[in-house]
């Protein structure tokens, strides 16, 4: 392919995600409550100040369950069966999944990812550690079905669904998401999904309004990226960070909220604000142990295994096709 057609084909994709960015946006905002997909969080400045709140002495979930999958490298092991193919739903950095790739013996190594340019580098650097290992990175949303690389059909599956990125979903949408990854993975799979505890709320406080205010920055980067991308111009200095956790709903919501009546305009439409108004960002789901299983049974996967740390703030869970 010549670079020009390269060149366009890049500039389509970017245009296509603007466009759907574009769309969520507006769509979000003209419902009552206010909401904003927390997808859009993770543009170059919102993925690194997401590295930074996983550095934070407040926020314990990347480092809980690093060390769970540390101290259980072993016990996870002796479920994977040999020969296996890894197939990662969102693949960020590698660090997690080196922890698994060191302790079990894999065939190959399936990143799925929206992102092609990052999975690459990736990929890459993973090739370069562990030259035995097949990598085969996939372009996908994994929030809808795909397909997997030929290469792999005949290999056990093994689905990797760490960080707690299913907090992040509703939990009819997390059935949906186990049910597509067991579609997707077919029978005779093993899934190994981490997940975030229920827990002392002021725990959870503090996790998600830590003293630096790197959360804050990190929610409001969301509103500075509509006025980037999408020429907006929504005052920063005017909203503020709010996080609560909802007893009710077993989440931490993130919010930003208005300090003062004002509109804001984005993509020709005006959005008024009255003062307190405030926009839903982000919902980040806490599970009891039993709570998740019963959750996972409900989209076709058994428990199988469950870890936590001893301090009962992270749990890593293995599920099998039922
Ligand atoms: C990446 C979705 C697991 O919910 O804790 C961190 C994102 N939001 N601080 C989480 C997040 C605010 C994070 N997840």
């Amino acid at each position: 392919m010549n670079i020009h057609v390269a060149k366009r084909q890049r500039n389509n994709a970017h245009d296509d995600v603007r466009l759907a960015f574009a769309r969520d946006v507006v769509e979000g905002l003209s419902q009552q409550p206010k909401q904003l997909p927390p997808k859009y969080f993770y543009d170059e400045a919102g993925s690194h100040l997401f590295e930074q709140i996983t550095l934070l002495p407040e926020y314990y979930p990347t480092r809980t369950e690093l060390k769970i999958l540390r101290d259980r490298g072993t016990d996870i092991a002796s479920i994977i069966p040999q020969g296996a193919a890894l197939v990662e739903f969102g693949a960020g950095a590698t660090t997690k999944v080196r922890l698994l790739l060191q302790h079990c013996a894999f065939d190959a190594y399936v990143p799925v990812d929206i992102s092609g340019a990052f999975l690459n580098g990736q990929a890459d650097a993973l090739r370069g550690d562990f030259p035995n290992l097949a990598v085969h990175p996939v372009v996908a949303d994994f929030t809808t079905p795909f397909t997997l690389p030929e290469a792999v059909k005949d290999m056990p599956k093994v689905g990797f669904f760490p960080g707690s990125t299913i907090g992040n979903f509703d939990p009819d949408e997390a059935i949906a998401f186990l049910r597509s990854a067991r579609e997707i993975l077919g029978d005779g799979a093993t899934m190994i999904v981490g997940v975030d505890l229920e827990k002392d709320e002021r725990v959870l406080h503090a996790a998600y309004n830590d003293a630096a205010g790197i959360t804050a920055q990190f929610n409001e980067n969301v509103l500075q990226r509509i006025n980037r991308e999408l020429g907006g111009d929504f005052n920063l200095s005017a909203f503020t960070h709010r996080a609560i956790y909802s007893d009710e709903h077993h989440r931490i919501e993130m919010h930003l909220v208005s300090l003062e009546a004002q509109k804001a305009h984005v993509c020709g439409q005006t959005f008024s604000f009255h003062s307190g108004e405030s926009i839903h960002t982000e919902s980040s789901y806490k599970y009891s142990v039993e709570r998740l299983q019963a959750l996972a049974r409900d989209a076709g996967w058994t428990p199988q295994a469950t870890w936590t740390d001893e301090g009962k703030l992270f749990s890593v869970h293995a599920l099998r096709v039922s």
